[in-house]
């Protein structure tokens, strides 16, 4: 198949899926087509089944807002028509999904039909998306999508709950790439990390206020009163500044790293007992499957879609959002338990291989043939 994918080219969730998707369908032999206004940051190698078209906006005086949807949709048009794509895959409803079907239109024009499936990653509904003046634009793209997805049964009601939605969804949840994810045998750095047999917990995100990061350190505090650790803070972005404060304010520098953005975050993974994940809302919580991947239970909020993931009292275990002293008292009961700890680790990894990239992308190439066949 040749297939355009549209997508946020950043290390947010919904991008680092899309990109690993579309590498995954590029190495069965599927032509793929990254459609975006930057490279996408997870594709940064030649494969002769990949292509990357950058989207540019002209700019205007008169443009105090460049119309980024226009130029999109622009692309998609130009693309579809010379590299004769069979659909397109929107990741991210807003713009995403709009602009697709504004491509659509365009196409059916020339008798070109081009079937859209949207993915529903998060925040493009539980947050931005709610916004009034973004929802009636939302809806209506979802439903007239071919096919949308969402990547949780939860984000899936939450779209009923908050959208004038009325077709079906389908769920496809995130995936792993175990070629990539797994525990490696990183016994130096741990060494270098925690040379005296510190625990080490590690927290990955974007630093936005939706992750709760000041939770991920008042839950370490409370763990650092009982044993000795370390904290491994990995990503960056808003809320850095402001964490970094209350690190001081809670005396913990001198445990805590700021490792900021990482490309090999398998690695240091590898090294961690614990992985914390406090957020807000989390459709899915991709950052808590590779931490289990690499056979590290998770101490997560139940918010979204974590349950679905993270299973209460074998994976890990779940909290209310901004119950701190749950999370600690859990933390500290597999810490200080080393064969429980193995036990959550084995069940970690157990769960964590029900989301085998070969499985969810055979659910994508299916719901790809039948779009392709209406
Ligand atoms: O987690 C983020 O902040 C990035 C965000 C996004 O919207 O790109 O990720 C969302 O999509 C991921 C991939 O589907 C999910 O695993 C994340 O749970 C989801 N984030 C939120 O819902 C906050």
């Amino acid at each position: 198949m040749r297939i355009g994918i549209v997508l946020y080219p950043t290390f947010g969730g919904s991008g680092v899926l899309a990109t690993e998707l579309g590498k995954a369908l590029a190495a069965k032999g599927h032509e793929v087509h990254f459609i975006s206004y930057n490279q996408p940051a997870r594709l940064d190698f030649f494969s002769p089944g990949i292509f990357y078209h950058e989207v540019s906006i002209p700019q205007y005086p008169l443009f105090e807002y460049a119309p980024y949807e226009t130029a999109l949709a622009g692309k998609m048009v130009d693309i579809v028509r010379s590299a004769h794509l069979e659909l397109l895959h929107v990741h991210y409803a807003i713009p995403h999904a709009s602009a697709a079907l504004m491509a659509k239109a365009i196409l059916a024009q020339d008798h070109i039909q081009i079937p859209v499936i949207t993915t529903l990653h998060g925040t493009d509904i539980t947050l931005v998306g709610r916004e009034s003046s973004y929802e009636p634009v939302v809806s209506w793209s979802i439903n007239q999508s071919d096919i949308v997805t969402a990547v949780s049964q939860s984000l899936k009601e939450d779209t009923y709950k908050h959208f004038h939605v009325t077709r079906e969804i389908e769920v496809v949840p995130n995936f792993i790439d175990f070629d990539r994810f797994s525990k490696k045998p990183k016994d130096h750095f741990k060494k270098a990390i925690s040379p005296n047999g510190e625990k080490v917990l590690v927290h990955t995100s974007n630093f936005r206020k939706v992750k709760r990061v000041g939770d991920v350190l008042q839950v370490f505090r409370k763990v650092l009163d009982q044993i000795p650790a370390r904290l491994l803070l990995i990503g960056d972005g808003p809320e850095r500044s402001h964490i970094e404060g209350l690190c001081r304010d809670l005396q913990t520098c001198e445990q805590v790293s700021f490792l900021g953005k990482q490309e090999a975050v398998e690695e240091i993974l590898s090294i961690g007992d614990l992985f914390l994940l406090p957020s807000q809302t989390e459709s899915f919580g991709l950052a808590a499957l590779e931490a289990m991947a690499c056979e590290v239970p998770v101490i997560s909020s139940n918010a979204g879609g974590l349950p679905e993931v993270n299973l209460d009292g074998v994976t890990g275990f779940l909290a209310e959002v901004g119950d701190i002293d749950r999370m600690a008292e859990k933390a500290l009961y597999l810490l200080q338990n080393e064969s429980e700890l193995q036990t959550f680790r084995a069940q970690a990894l157990a769960q964590a291989q029900r989301f085998d990239l070969a499985n969810i992308l055979i659910q994508y190439e299916t719901l790809y043939q039948q779009a392709m066949k209406r």
